[in-house]
């Protein structure tokens, strides 16, 4: 991980029409305030780039009363306007070779940043990204699987190009050079996956690790397992959904589900993913600091487990420097 790139592009969504629940755009402001950038400056020495403003995209947010469901999917004009952007955003800074880090928002701007990381790497590299998707949801809905019309249950099936739409103004500026393959998705973390999702999964042969599958072999065993399915150097789009912590430490999110992964196997996707040296971009979704302000303490955590997963995704302490390897000794 010493080799990687030492400039990050910071890409601050405020922007929560990807679902119902308002807070979740105030997630990059809360977490800038609680020290992330200046860490990742300081103690991992990245130069920063596009940090110093936090993005509500005003100017192509259409008035709710002119943003009608379409096909049940609700703000669909709003959150196709803003990924669109975003896609732009990601592919300036990772077109510059730099790993690109979001701060959402919620998990509807991954249309966004994987189309944007997808092109560029695409014209960087010519590679195929892969994408790994950290959450206890599958997000794989179509408009009509959901049950929700929430976008944010839905960005997967768009970025796979299994959800296509010819209107530019609903997610009709996708093209196959911002698209996805299934065989290069892989899911950690899930558990609440919808049935019409689960038909999705099995039907394209995509690879999911459940929580049952890191109860089952340990959370070391599933990533191997992940970064095995991907292939080795293959560029990494790795995208983290709060939720799929559990909400023990993250309870101030928009749809927190009990039995997730420790915070320590949190940061351990990402230290892990980050150690192959192959990440582009990572994302940061669906922290709401205005939940759990009952017990105030939740949404305080909550951003502090945030910022412990951004920290992990750029590559901060995958060990002590103090605390070698061990070798092992022996005694005959
Ligand atoms: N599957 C449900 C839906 O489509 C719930 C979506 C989950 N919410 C998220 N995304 N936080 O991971 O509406
Ligand atoms: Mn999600
Ligand atoms: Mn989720
Ligand atoms: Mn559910």
């Amino acid at each position: 991980f010493l080799s990687q790139p030492q400039d990050l592009g910071i890409v601050a969504v405020g922007f929560s029409g990807g679902q119902g629940k308002p807070g979740v755009d105030a997630a990059p402001t809360a977490l800038i305030e609680s020290g992330l950038l200046t860490q990742l400056r300081d103690e991992l020495g990245y130069r920063l780039h596009g940090h110093d403003a936090v993005h509500s995209y005003a100017d192509v947010v259409p008035p709710p009363e002119r943003d009608q469901p379409h096909r049940g999917m609700k703000n669909p004009r709003a959150v196709s306007a803003v990924t669109r952007r975003i896609a732009d955003q990601v592919y300036e800074h990772a077109r510059e070779g730099r790993l690109v880090l979001t701060l959402g928002g919620d998990h509807s701007i991954a249309i966004g940043t994987i189309a944007g990381s997808a092109r560029a790497t695409r014209e960087r590299l010519g590679r195929d990204i892969a994408v790994i998707w950290v959450d206890a949801h599958a997000d794989i809905n179509t408009p009509e699987t959901s049950g929700s019309g929430n976008v944010h249950g839905m960005p997967v099936s768009f970025l796979t190009g299994l959800a296509r739409e010819d209107k530019e103004e609903f997610f009709g500026w996708l093209t196959d050079e911002h698209r996805v393959s299934v065989k290069k998705l892989v899911y950690i973390g899930l558990r609440d996956v919808d049935v019409g999702e689960k038909r999705i999964l099995r039907e394209n042969g995509i690879k999911a690790f459940s929580m049952f599958d890191i109860d089952k072999h340990g959370i070391g065993r599933v990533v191997e397992m992940a970064l095995a399915h991907i292939g080795n150097d293959t560029p990494i789009h790795l995208s983290f959904d709060v939720d799929a912590l559990d909400p023990m430490w993250a309870p101030s999110t928009g749809t927190p589900v009990r039995g997730g992964l420790t915070l320590r196997e949190g940061d351990f996707i990402c230290e892990s993913v980050h150690q192959t040296g192959s990440l582009v971009a990572v994302d940061l979704v669906e922290v709401n600091p205005r939940l759990a302000a009952d017990t105030d303490l939740g949404a305080h955590e909550t951003v502090r487990a945030g910022c412990s997963i951004s920290d992990a995704e750029a590559g901060l302490e995958p060990r002590a420097p103090s605390c070698p390897e061990p070798t092992l000794t022996s005694n005959t």
